[in-house]
């Protein structure tokens, strides 16, 4: 598909600081490959002459007012981010970008004790000695529960890429509640919750969530066919969103990267870049055409009834067969692949429930893929499941990520331009369609620099509003003040309620973090004080505290109410097993205290009326100070407990 020549430039303040770009860009795609990110940066830090200074920001509009709130103001929206290889998942307050919470899932925090109470370690999973399984995470996307085709505040989840791990984020608490590994897969990358049962019409809300995996394994991944990279496999995964148990698997040909659903709760989407099945990154990126994959759910599942399933190695979930070789029959078949550009990254399914929209990565386009008539192709009326591409047009260089304003407008990310453009849809159908006057470029942003994940408030729901919109850049240079060798990265906000885009903030994050979601603050009502009732082992009162002993194992329970504990001491023995159990009865809002034990390396905090607890080997003899870490009283310093080891 050819560009109509005024689209290239539209909204370029400086046609030549891009072209120099673009040919960097190239270059290192061709020569280094896995240099194109870092090339594409030094060159722009040597702007064409007359250049304005990177990063100048058109002057901002009366609306970005709303940025820098007064002290005490709370912000309007909540935003879900993830943390990248932190492993966390983080908290903030939008407009502002002040980061709010990081809620602690796959790897240890040393703030809240997360991976070293018996309540997270349960969670996270441990070996068979009681030591955590795993203590690195790499978080990529987060996206939380629907009903009627918006969030409804119950759940967020998590992938992490490095463990094939899925975490439950309870968006009451804030607190991470279910973690499971998915089986037979690894790189797994993309997670999309349904938004309501394909085939239930009381199922309104989000009952599933589907995984995609990156990486090609042996299956089983036990030692065999190590050599033979013709028998390496990927799978989609589909997660019970309320038992967080693997529902199904499904056998497909190429991998998986981004996942999206489709509103009416019918299909799920993935796009694949390695449809090629190559291990090395020249053979992934050999052929024109990779594809978006859908899955008709639906049919998935009456396939797993009726028991038409195999299953893998030592995991019992079913795994149904969605290659192509096996699903020519479109009125039968689980799967659709609708071709696109060589490897696309990002699918995204707008808000008025009709597109999934793929970027081309390595192609400069973007395309419309439009979802009824993947189901006609389902229901044997579409002839090529190509034709249900309405749209390819080109868009900018390394197209990534796509946002919606409701408007009808799209915003994708452009790696490698170190842009975003703002696209309008129907423009671009009608561009594709013949129309070559239609001018579907509506703006572009030059932001700072080599953007990734792109969202926009309420973006990927039926009530995305069309206010705001941040943009993850990988690289910040020069930004902000330098702090030695590693660099935070850039979140820019950008107002989108105009025409034209502006930005308004930029703030620096800790790398990395990938996707997230922007939501109003109205979708959520968190709580701040857990009920005693919950916490099975709750030291319900004062006068329940004490040390139990059942030989070598001893019990220590205690309560905590500002600004002390209810055992001022307490005695262990050398060679005890020590279970410590601290219920904090203190309920009022805010009131959260820490328990550290000195040479024991513990500390963790309970929040109001919570209840936490620790294992340990008392191996020391001697006196040791468990103090309150967590400031909560004037005498916070003086509320201690001591620990004493006798010999
Ligand atoms: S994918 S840029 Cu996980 Cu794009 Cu992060
Ligand atoms: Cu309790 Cu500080
Ligand atoms: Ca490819």
């Amino acid at each position: 598909m050819s560009q109509h020549p005024d689209q290239k430039l539209d909204g370029q303040p400086d046609p030549s600081r891009r072209k120099f770009l673009n040919t960097a860009a190239f270059a290192g795609l061709a020569g280094a490959g896995l240099s194109v990110g870092l090339s594409a940066c030094k060159q722009e830090q040597a702007p064409a002459p007359g250049a304005e200074a990177p990063g100048a920001a058109p002057a901002a509009h009366a609306t970005s007012a709303g940025v820098h709130l007064k002290p005490g103001e709370l912000d309007t929206y909540y935003g879900l981010w993830s943390g990248g290889h932190t492993g966390d998942f983080r908290v903030l307050g939008m407009p502002s970008g002040r980061e709010l919470h990081r809620v602690p899932c796959f790897v240890p925090d040393a703030l809240t004790g997360w991976g070293l109470t018996n309540e997270s370690k349960a969670i996270m999973g441990t070996k068979p000695d009681g030591s955590l399984k795993y203590t690195v995470g790499d978080t990529h996307h987060t996206h939380a529960s629907y009903k009627d085709g918006n969030y409804d505040g119950r759940y967020a989840w998590i992938n992490e890429k490095i463990n094939s791990r899925i975490a439950r984020i309870r968006l009451d608490y804030f607190i991470c509640d279910k973690i499971i590994e998915i089986p037979n897969v690894q790189g797994f990358h993309g997670i999309f919750p349904d938004k309501r049962d394909p085939v239930d019409p009381a199922i309104n809300y989000t009952t599933r969530v589907f995984c995609g995996a990156e990486f090609q394994v042996p299956l089983p991944n036990n030692g065999t066919d190590l050599e033979d990279t013709s028998k390496y496999r990927a799978l989609f995964t589909c997660v019970d969103a309320e038992s967080m148990e693997v529902r199904w698997q499904v056998l497909i040909d190429g991998n998986c990267d981004l996942t999206a659903t489709s509103f009416d709760g019918k299909l799920a989407a993935t796009n694949q870049y390695n449809l090629e099945s190559g291990v090395h990154y020249v053979d992934m990126m050999s052929a024109e055409r990779d594809a978006c994959l859908f899955f008709n759910i639906a049919r998935i599942e009456q396939a797993v009834k009726d028991g038409k399933y195999t299953t893998i190695g030592d995991s019992k979930v079913p795994v149904v067969d969605g290659t192509r070789a096996a699903n020519k029959d479109p009125k039968t078949a689980l799967t659709c692949t609708v071709s696109v550009p060589k490897n696309p990254h990002g699918v995204n399914a707008t808000p008025d429930t009709k597109y999934f929209i793929c970027a081309g990565k390595l192609s400069p386009t973007a395309t419309v893929i439009e979802v009824a008539k993947v189901l006609d192709w389902f229901d044997g009326k579409l002839e090529n499941p190509d034709q249900a591409i309405v749209a390819e047009v080109e868009i900018g260089l390394g197209p990534l990520h796509t946002a919606f304003d409701g408007r009808g407008n799209a915003y994708t990310t452009l790696f490698l331009d170190s842009q975003i453009v703002k696209w309008n849809i129907d423009a671009a159908i009608k561009f594709h369609g013949g129309d070559k006057a239609a001018q579907y470029v509506v703006d572009r942003l030059d932001v700072h620099y080599q953007p990734g994940h792109i969202n926009a408030s309420q973006s990927e729901t039926v009530a995305a509003d069309g206010k705001w919109l941040c943009v993850g850049c990988k690289f910040s240079k020069d930004r902000f003040l330098p702090v030695g060798p590693l660099h935070a990265e850039t979140e820019q906000l950008v107002d989108i309620s105009g025409e034209k885009m502006v930005h308004v903030a930029d703030h620096p994050v800790r790398p990395e973090p990938h996707d997230f979601i922007i939501f109003k603050r109205e979708l959520l009502s968190p709580k701040q004080v857990y009920t005693l009732e919950d916490f099975p082992h709750a030291v319900k009162l004062p006068s329940e505290s004490g040390v139990f002993r059942e030989g070598k194992k001893v019990t220590v329970k205690l309560t905590s109410q500002a600004p002390a504990y209810s055992l001022p001491e307490f005695k262990v023995k050398v060679g005890d097993e020590v279970t410590l159990i601290l219920t904090n009865l203190d309920k009022i809002e805010d009131l959260t205290h820490g328990f550290a034990i000195p040479k024991y390396n513990i500390n963790f905090i309970v929040n109001p009326q919570e209840t936490a607890s620790v294992t340990f080997k008392a191996d020391k003899a001697g006196v040791f100070w468990c103090y309150c870490t967590h400031f909560c009283h004037a005498l916070h310093l003086e509320m201690r407990s001591r620990m004493i080891v006798e010999a």
